[in-house]
């Protein structure tokens, strides 16, 4: 029902972007194995998983959430904000491209699938340093023929959109306020807010009606669970110091619907 589509920690991850987070070394080793259980999560969750080999030339290149938006209509190749990031999409766009009928945000709009959250027929998308008017302008072109809207989300002191908020059920979203210079446009939705000591635990990934998220937000973890989610944990430390978090490193498409 569910297809991930996910990619080896590049050898050179230590040369990351770094854009709210301070560089700290990494293991890249143990990046590896964080990134292989990772991925045995998302299939615990029932994705079938696949995983594309590591590109030593693109530090960022496990994030494979930034280079393309999947709808289940469409895939869009993104054109990231970040000079370093323009190249590492080709395999992942080769793959999309035998699943769905492929577009592509051209020069000079600029769009990192980070800053883009879907819900239902919403297309939220991050006003940030990475995604630009032009890339929202061409995202709402693309998209109007199916049917999506395409609103845009000011972000403040965070990387992406999806640094901000996530949504964790039908009708909820995981968001971290002080991030988000107007949350107006999710007033429809009800808000589980992170606990203040844990400012980075807004990010999940939803998969069906369970999440996939970081063991290092203990508090945030409580809440969630007192909410009834079903949460399943991952350690994901090394990919942080990349300021990377958990929707990041996989993109998920509907493969099948349910019978
Ligand atoms: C970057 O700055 O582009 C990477 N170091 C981190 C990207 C994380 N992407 C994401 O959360 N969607």
């Amino acid at each position: 029902m569910w297809t991930a589509i996910t990619r080896e920690v590049s050898p050179a991850l230590a040369g990351c972007e770094l854009s709210f987070v301070p560089r700290n070394p990494i293991d890249i080793a143990l990046a590896r194995r964080q990134h292989a259980a990772y991925c045995r999560a998302l299939e615990s969750l029932g994705c079938d998983v696949i995983e594309l080999p590591a590109l030593p030339g693109y530090p960022d290149s496990v994030f494979v959430e930034d280079v393309a938006l999947v709808f289940d209509e469409v895939a869009i190749a993104t054109r990231p904000g970040a000079k370093s990031r323009r190249g590492e999409g080709d395999a992942v766009h080769e793959v999309l491209g035998s699943l769905r009928p492929l577009s592509r945000i051209q020069a000079h709009g600029t769009l990192d699938g980070g800053d883009v959250l879907r819900i239902g027929k919403r297309v939220f998308v991050g006003i940030s340093a990475r995604s630009n008017e032009a890339g929202r302008a061409q995202l709402r072109k693309l998209l109007a023929p199916h049917g999506y809207t395409v609103e845009g989300v000011a972000t403040r002191e965070c990387l992406h959109l999806k640094s901000a908020v996530t949504q964790v059920a039908d009708d909820m979203l995981l968001v971290n306020p002080a991030w988000l210079a107007d949350a107006s446009p999710f007033a429809s939705f009800r808000m589980l807010e992170v606990d203040p000591d844990e400012e980075h635990a807004a990010n999940a990934v939803r998969v069906g009606n369970a999440i996939l998220y970081p063991d290092c937000f203990p508090k945030t973890l409580a809440r969630l669970r007192a909410q009834g989610i079903h949460v399943t944990t991952v350690d994901v430390s090394e990919l942080q110091k990349a300021e990377g978090a958990v929707t990041c490193c996989s993109l998920l498409l509907r493969t099948s619907t349910p019978a």
